[in-house]
């Protein structure tokens, strides 16, 4: 079965399925979209794939799926169940889901809304959307306590997913510093299988495309 992954590179989303693809080894058959210059994203076959016109979106046979998120427990479902990265045990896997959700409607939105109109759209930062990125990280230092990992010390799809919503701040070259547990966190997530492949190079295209537009 051939899983076509409508992606590109720069996106954290498409890089967190990537990552979680990667551990779970699930292969993808990459169909790259240009969203800034082309827009291929907006036209009609896609519209028509996924009207929400988001990248990641995967095409699994009969199933298009949008959303980074329920993209990454689909994959781990249907090709890995027996995974320790999507454990089974209602509680574990609760709690799993519980920091995806954290990821997507906390974490990684406020590092949008603070990091993305200065990225894409070259505007100063809005110092009032600050605090919601500290706030939002310092509630992942609290929930990494002496842990590595935020479920049963155990590596899942979660922390695959918030390492990679981590690597914006990074390719903003905003410090973490104030952050001991998630940076040290930040770090031990890089030695996870592929990371350089998919997010280093995303940071360093993103990094690119910063120095371009400063010039
Ligand atoms: N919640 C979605 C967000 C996806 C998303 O916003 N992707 C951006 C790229 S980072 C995108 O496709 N933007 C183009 C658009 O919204 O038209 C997910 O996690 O998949």
């Amino acid at each position: 079965m051939v899983i076509d992954f409508y992606q590109t590179q720069a996106s954290p989303p498409v890089r967190a399925v990537a990552l979680v693809a990667a551990s779970l080894n699930v292969s993808l058959n990459p169909k790259p979209l240009d969203i800034m210059e082309k827009k291929e994203h907006l036209e009609d076959w896609y519209i028509k794939l996924n009207p929400q016109h988001t990248v990641p979106t995967i095409v699994d046979g009969d199933l298009a799926l949008a959303e980074s998120r329920a993209i990454m427990c689909y994959l781990a479902n249907e090709y890995a169940p027996d995974s320790p990265l999507y454990p089974k045990c209602p509680r574990k896997r609760a709690l799993v889901d519980r920091f995806l959700y954290f990821d997507i409607g906390t974490l990684f939105k406020s590092f949008a809304d603070y990091f993305y109109p200065n990225l894409l759209y070259a505007q100063a930062y809005d110092p009032e959307k600050e605090p919601k990125v500290k706030e939002s990280i310092g509630f992942l230092e609290t929930f990494l306590g002496d842990n590595d990992y935020l479920v049963d010390n155990a590596v899942t799809i979660a922390d695959l997913a918030i390492a990679t919503s981590l690597t914006l701040p990074d390719s903003m070259d905003y410090s973490l510093s104030a952050f001991p547990k998630v940076e040290a966190y930040y770090k031990r997530l890089q030695g996870s299988p592929k990371w350089d492949e998919i997010n280093g190079l995303g940071i360093e295209i993103i990094r690119g495309f910063r120095s371009m537009r400063a010039q």
